[in-house]
């Protein structure tokens, strides 16, 4: 499996939901081998590394045990692992989960929980694994009935490097970890913008940072694009500020135009 390389700056990291119910494209790659179709064009088109889920996180979703998630992705992934060379992370908060996918060939946790399970931190220190540390307030069944918060950014960015120093403790090295905003976990519209237009701070923080904005609701309000596929351009707009802000990865579903987006934007990068 390859590494991730930011020699460049901020890369792509295509989003491959294995889910009948993800809000952008559930269903459209429940079936495995469009699943690992999808994956593979989203390698040819320039993503540096894949997160397959198995789980919709989507407000007011229900979890998936993890014996329907490793059904779901463990064959998504281990074909992927069999074809390309483009690393290949697991999007889940469960244990079973991540351990079957690792074994798959899955190098990398992406976990919306930052870590609420200890043994998942075991596992990626034992195992040498990068992870994302994601912030949410509240679960996804309930976190947009009221979110709140007296300093947003202040919140999040505490709660972050408090899991981010939590995971070091577990043995995780510092650059094999990944911080991440949690944009539309428990956040109202306001809350997204706060946090975007305040993302160097995050990068300033000595941790890598990953940013998922792809297609989420707020960009739908900003531009009153109802369906999720319609908002490439305002998604466009929000990895173009992240590339040039300093984020390391952005989590997309149209991987080609944002190749093409990050690509640009790294060469835009305004050195502080
Ligand atoms: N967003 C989603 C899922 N996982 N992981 C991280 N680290 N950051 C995110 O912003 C993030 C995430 C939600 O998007 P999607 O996977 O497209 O939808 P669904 O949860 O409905 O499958």
């Amino acid at each position: 499996m390859g590494r991730l390389d930011f020699s460049a700056g901020c890369v792509v990291m295509g989003v491959l939901n294995v889910t009948p119910d993800s809000f952008s494209d559930g269903g459209q790659f429940f079936d495995a081998a469009k699943a690992v179709e999808r994956g593979l064009r989203m390698a040819a088109d320039g993503a540096a590394i894949i997160d397959v889920g198995g789980e919709s996180t989507r407000p007011g979703s229900a979890s998936v045990s993890s014996d329907e998630q490793i059904e779901r992705v463990v064959p998504v992934i281990k074909a992927l692992c069999e074809k390309i060379d483009v690393p290949i992370s697991i999007d889940t908060c469960k244990l079973e989960v991540a351990k079957a996918a690792l074994e798959a060939g899955a190098g990398m946790i992406n976990d919306i929980t930052a870590l609420s399970d200890e043994r998942m931190a075991e596992l990626a220190a034992k195992h040498d694994m990068p992870v994302v540390l994601m912030h949410m307030q509240d679960t996804p069944a309930t976190m947009q009935t009221e979110p709140k918060y007296e300093d947003v950014v202040g919140e999040v960015l505490e709660f972050l490097l408090g899991r981010a120093k939590r995971a070091e403790d577990f043995g995780i090295a510092k650059n094999m970890i990944f911080i991440d905003p949690g944009i539309g976990f428990g956040k109202t519209l306001e809350h997204n913008l706060l946090l975007l237009r305040n993302i160097d701070k995050f990068v300033a923080a000595d941790y890598r940072v990953l940013v998922g904005t792809s297609r989420k609701s707020f960009i739908g309000k900003l531009t009153g694009r109802e369906k999720p596929s319609d908002r490439i351009f305002g998604t466009a707009a929000t990895v173009a500020l992240c590339a040039a802000s300093g984020v390391s990865i952005v989590r997309v579903h149209d991987v080609a135009e944002m190749v093409d987006v990050v690509k640009v934007a790294n060469k835009l990068k305004i050195q502080s």
